[in-house]
């Protein structure tokens, strides 16, 4: 039988573009995220490569993610690949400045939504006795920069979370991997920027960024090695990124 991977935040981005990228390597796919027509798009867009089941919840609400994934029929409960992509930044502000509206959306869906989708697919990895986790962490994981604060606050908290995850995990044939991105051309900064489209093309401009197939192709290169390997971390930047700070921009 086909391998299963459930990607959340499938209906943009990095998330996305890993479903196609996890399709192409024969995996049946749970696409998950709440932009149901993009779900389906995607599911018609790989229903000549393999199986694809959209699921629609909030990580933020505990119960739909727990009633989602209990809900699926018994085939797609066994999950081998879970990548906990879904998340976003919401505003770029000094501390003293923050919306707490933006603060409780970014650690409910990147801190708790991604305990919560984990919660639910652990148990389901335990009982077949093996299972992947990839967590989507970031650069703003591994150094603050000035507005960032509680996105990187988030983001410090994924790192935490899968190194604790892998430890907690080691008996259970489970392998746990993050992967840190650097800058990536996706909708992230128009979220940012609360669709302000000119200055979210901005963070963009005078470099080549990362496409989010570049973090996808990571991801497929991950799942593929074989079962005594895990790359456990990967920071993966443009080349014209060299910190969270320095950037080779010719504009
Ligand atoms: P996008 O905005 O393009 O995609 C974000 C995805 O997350 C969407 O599919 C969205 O789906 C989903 N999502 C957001 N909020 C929720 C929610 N409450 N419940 C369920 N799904 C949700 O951004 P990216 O692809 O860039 O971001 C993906 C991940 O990569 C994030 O964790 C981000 O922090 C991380 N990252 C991004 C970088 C970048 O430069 N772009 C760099 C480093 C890390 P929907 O709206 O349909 O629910
Ligand atoms: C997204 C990258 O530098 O905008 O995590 O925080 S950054």
């Amino acid at each position: 039988m086909a391998k299963t991977a459930l990607v959340t935040g499938a209906s943009s981005g990095i998330g996305r573009a890993t479903a196609v990228a996890l399709a192409k390597q024969g995996y049946r796919i749970i696409v998950a995220g709440r932009r149901k027509e993009r779900l389906e798009e995607l599911q018609q867009e790989l229903g000549g490569t393999t199986n694809v089941m959209p699921l629609l919840f909030d990580v933020r609400d505990k119960e739909a993610v727990q009633y989602a994934i209990a809900s699926l029929p018994a085939e797609w409960q066994q999950i081998d690949v879970l990548v906990n992509n879904a998340g976003n930044a919401h505003g770029l502000a000094p501390i003293q400045e923050g919306s707490l509206q933006d603060w409780d959306a970014m650690l409910d869906i990147n801190v708790k939504g991604l305990l919560y989708v984990s919660h639910a697919v652990i148990p389901l990895m335990q009982k077949q006795g093996s299972g992947h986790i990839i967590n989507i962490g970031s650069i703003a994981g591994k150094e603050v920069y000035a507005n960032g604060n509680v996105y990187c606050a988030s983001k410090f908290a994924v790192d935490a979370l899968s190194k604790a995850m892998r430890i907690d995990l080691i008996e259970t044939g489970i392998k746990v991997s993050e992967v840190n991105p650097g800058l990536v051309e996706t909708e992230f900064s128009e979220v940012r920027f609360k669709g302000d489209k000119e200055r979210a093309a901005g963070v963009y401009q005078g470099y080549q960024p990362l496409l989010a197939e570049d973090i996808a192709d990571l991801i497929a290169f991950i799942v593929s090695r074989p079962a005594h390997v895990n790359l456990a971390e990967v920071l993966i930047l443009p080349a014209a990124q060299a910190s969270s700070t320095v950037l080779n921009k010719k504009v």
